[in-house]
C-alpha cells in the first residue's frame, strides 16, 4: 500500500523539466530578466535592479509554466565566460539570447557571438528567442533595426524555431510573452529534446 501511494505521489509531483539558457553579452540585462521572470511567476519580490552585480558564475531561476518546470540558467556574458556556454548547450532545451538595444557600438559583436551560438553543433534544433531588451530607453535601437542585424543569420536559423521580440526586462514589458513563446516551443520540440524530470 505504501509503495502504491508513494508511487502515485511521485507521479503527481514529478514534473517535466526544461532547461533554458539565458545568454548574451555582458550588460545586456540577462540577470534583470531572470529576476523579473521570478517576480512574475513565483510572486517573489526579486532583487532590486541596483543590487544586481555582474554575473560571474551561474544564476538559476525556476518557474512552473503550464505544469512543467522551466529552469532558467543565466550565464555570465563577459568574453572570458562565453567559453563556458558550450558546456551547457547539450543539456539545454531552449536558448534566450538577450541583446542590449542601447549599445549600438557592440551590435556587430552581438551578431558574431550569436552566429557562433547558432552554428554550434550542440544547439542544433534548439528553439532560439532573441530579445531586444531595454526597449523602454529612449535611445534604444528599434526592433526593426535589430531584426536587420539578425537577417544575415536567417539561413542558419531557418530550420528551427526562432523569433525576435522587443522587451523591457526592467519594466516587465514583453516578459511573459517571451516565456509563453519559449514554453510553447519547448513543448513542440519535446520529441527532439526530451525534458528531464524533477520533483
Ligand atoms: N533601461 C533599461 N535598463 C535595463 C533593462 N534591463 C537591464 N537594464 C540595466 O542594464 C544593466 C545590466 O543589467 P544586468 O541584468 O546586470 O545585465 P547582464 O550582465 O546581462 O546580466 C543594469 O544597469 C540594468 O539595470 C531594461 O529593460 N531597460
Ligand atoms: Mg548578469
Amino acid at each position: 500500500m505504501y509503495t502504491l501511494l508513494s508511487g502515485l505521489y511521485k507521479q503527481w509531483t514529478t514534473k517535466e523539466r526544461y532547461n533554458v539558457l539565458v545568454i548574451g553579452l555582458d550588460n545586456a540585462g540577462k540577470t534583470t530578466l531572470l529576476e523579473k521572470i521570478k517576480q512574475i511567476y513565483n510572486h517573489v519580490p526579486g532583487l532590486p535592479p541596483e543590487k544586481i552585480g555582474p554575473t560571474v558564475g551561474l544564476n538559476i531561476g525556476r518557474i512552473v509554466w503550464q505544469g512543467a518546470q522551466l529552469c532558467f540558467w543565466d550565464l555570465g556574458g563577459q568574453t572570458a565566460l562565453q567559453q563556458l556556454w558550450d558546456k551547457y548547450y547539450a543539456e539545454c532545451h531552449g536558448i534566450i539570447f538577450v541583446v542590449d538595444s542601447c549599445d549600438s557600438d557592440r551590435i556587430k559583436e552581438v551578431h558574431d557571438v550569436l552566429a557562433q551560438v547558432v552554428t554550434t553543433h550542440d544547439t542544433e534544433g534548439v528553439p532560439i528567442l532573441m530579445l531586444a531588451n531595454k526597449q523602454d530607453a529612449p535611445r534604444a535601437l528599434r526592433l526593426h533595426d535589430i531584426k536587420e542585424v539578425f537577417n544575415p543569420l536567417a539561413v542558419e536559423l531557418d530550420a528551427r524555431d526562432s523569433k525576435v521580440l522587443g522587451i523591457s526586462a526592467l519594466c516587465g514589458e514583453g516578459v511573459s510573452e517571451s516565456v509563453d513563446w519559449m514554453g510553447t516551443r519547448l513543448f513542440l520540440n519535446k520529441r527532439h529534446r526530451p525534458p528531464a524530470t524533477s520533483q
